[in-house]
């Protein structure tokens, strides 16, 4: 019996915000890295996730969502999603069923068309339309740019998730393992901590604050009896913003202190001490040159 050559390569994934790609490297992985929400551009910055398996290694980059720029942040993002799309071995592109064909797309194809790269269309939500609405959103997509291959999945549930990989692995060439088995991703552990909290907030405060938080930490170390100790700092825009993170007597940063810290707890395996505060910097996302100083480095 003559052995297949093993398989590796690098895999992007984009689409609109809240299309679902964070819940499929989350299916693929099965273990929680990339950050989840119902509001859109959670993901800032680039996370590997690595797939693993005896026949193939698939690397697996979350890129920011890609969208129009609107301010300088927006530009430096799109300027990171363009730079990976050609850097790539293969682009999976992924919509969600139920929103359909939007600007949004055609700024994403625009790009595509600059990369020589193979794509692929993912359908993804198919749990939430019926059958027959899924062969005309296919054909528009198809008229709009020639995909390489179409699959509808479920991300949440998992439904076509395993041949989403097999057909990943058959346009891979022969490559070495980038990764150990038991490694699922190569991102800091402060990157992870730090859009963990982002979600944490996000999800809390509902519509009040604006994605243009930022968390930064100004200290993660190992402490020797093995707890982790962290000191992060919540940026906002304006001062109402900062009272909304804080709430009544501390109580909303608290919380967010808390269900973050059990998230880092679980993914580092230890006991986590987490303390959070909260300052006031206007118009960060337009100064380009702090950018790097909070973490959105190419
Ligand atoms: P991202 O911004 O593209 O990373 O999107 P997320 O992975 O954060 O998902 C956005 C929302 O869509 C979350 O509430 C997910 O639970 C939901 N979602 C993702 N995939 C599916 C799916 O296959 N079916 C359904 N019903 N919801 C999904
Ligand atoms: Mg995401
Ligand atoms: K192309």
């Amino acid at each position: 019996m003559t052995q297949e050559p093993y398989k590796s390569g690098f895999v992007a994934l984009i689409g609109r915000p809240n299309v679902g790609k964070s819940t499929l490297l989350n299916q693929v992985l099965g273990q929680k890295i990339a950050i989840m929400s119902d509001k859109a551009q959670t993901t800032r910055n680039k996370i590997h996730g690595v797939y693993t398996s005896d026949k193939a290694q698939i690397v697996f980059i979350d890129t920011p969502g890609i969208h129009k720029p609107k301010h300088k942040l927006g530009e430096f993002m799109t300027r990171i999603a363009q730079n990976t799309l050609n850097e790539v071995d293969l682009v999976v592109f992924m919509i969600d069923v139920e929103q359909g064909y939007g600007k949004g797309d055609q700024y994403i194809i625009d790009l595509l068309e600059k990369a020589k790269t193979p794509v692929f269309l993912i359908l993804n939500k198919i749990d939430k339309v019926h059958p027959d609405e899924l062969l005309p959103l296919i054909e528009e997509y198809r008229s709009k740019y020639a995909f390489d291959e179409v699959i509808p999945i479920s991300a949440l549930q998992g439904n076509n998730v395993n041949t989403l990989i097999e057909l990943i692995t058959s346009y891979l060439d022969e490559g070495p393992k980038y990764y150990p088995d038991e490694q699922v991703t190569d991102h800091p552990e402060r990157f992870i901590a730090a859009e963990l909290i982002r979600e944490k907030i996000l999800h809390l405060t509902r519509e009040e604050v604006p994605h243009s938080i930022a968390v930064v930490i100004d200290d993660m170390k190992r402490e020797e009896n093995d707890v982790v100790y962290i000191q992060a700092a919540v940026v906002v825009e304006r001062p109402s913003q900062k009272g909304i993170i804080i709430g009544k007597q501390g109580a909303m940063l608290k919380k967010i202190g808390t269900l973050a810290r059990k998230d880092i707890e679980a993914l580092l395996g230890s006991k986590v001490f987490l303390e959070l505060w909260v300052k006031v910097q206007k118009n960060w996302r337009d100064k380009e040159s702090q950018l790097r100083d909070f973490g959105f480095s190419e």
